[in-house]
């Protein structure tokens, strides 16, 4: 096995290209398109879809050196279920999760607005994990997937990057992966926060992990290809 390094901060980031996979978080048109739960928070959600052609191309850039892309969906089970009433219940959103929205139930499973937005639709064969909470490892099957695949080295992308990215983030670096954020593949309703979360992932010699352009890891992983 070869270990190559994609130039990140706050040092280089190394990896083996059997052991790397690009995770893309929650790119659903709940969270990037008018009318859905982002936006039923109050947020504006332009930001957001304004990351869509970066993260395509990272996407794009795994698959073409057959590197394997997963991609994550923040849902719930039509019966609410798998749905705390905490969480449900926070704040006075205009809608809550459930309720019927212009893109059908607020974050249902199945519905339209759960689903991916159409540019980064997942090819047949790549891993979707349905995730009930913040975190991709929190009361789904993400953990066994990866080690069944032997991946240790996760590359992040999507939204928002303070809440699922970084909790995911703070779940894999807890589990032992090497966890690397795509600073321009990812973005927040809060430019500060997504500034504050790259900062404090990257302090202390990368208590959390990683950061780096979609330039620099395009740039990394094409050497994984031609290796
Ligand atoms: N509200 C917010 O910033 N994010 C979420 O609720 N979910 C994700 O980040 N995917």
């Amino acid at each position: 096995m070869t270990t190559q390094t994609i130039g990140a901060a706050p040092f280089d980031f190394p990896f083996a290209a059997e052991e790397i996979a690009l995770i893309v978080i929650d790119m659903q048109r709940d969270f990037v398109e008018p009318g859905g739960f982002g936006a039923s928070l109050g947020n504006d959600v332009s930001r957001l879809l304004a990351i869509v052609p970066t993260v395509a191309r990272l996407i794009d850039g795994f698959r073409a050196a057959r590197l394997p892309v997963l991609h994550t969906r923040e849902c719930h089970r039509p019966d609410l279920s798998d749905c705390p009433p905490a969480k449900r219940l926070r704040g006075a959103p205009s809608l809550r999760i459930g309720d019927d929205g212009p893109m059908g139930r607020i974050l249902i499973a199945g519905e339209p607005g759960a689903e991916i937005v159409p540019e980064l639709v997942p090819l047949p064969g790549e891993t979707v994990i349905d995730k009930p909470g913040k975190g991709a490892f929190y009361a789904t099957g993400l953990g066994d997937i990866l080690a069944a695949r032997g991946i240790r080295q996760l590359v992040f992308a999507g939204v928002t990057t303070e809440v699922c990215v970084q909790t995911t983030m703070r779940e894999a670096n807890d589990r032992g992966y090497d966890c690397l954020l795509a600073t321009d593949a990812t973005e927040s309703y809060f430019p500060a926060f997504k500034a504050a979360t790259v900062e404090m992932i990257t302090a202390q010699g990368g208590i959390v992990g990683w950061a780096a352009t979609t330039d620099a890891i395009l740039a990394g992983i094409g050497g994984a290809r031609d290796a």
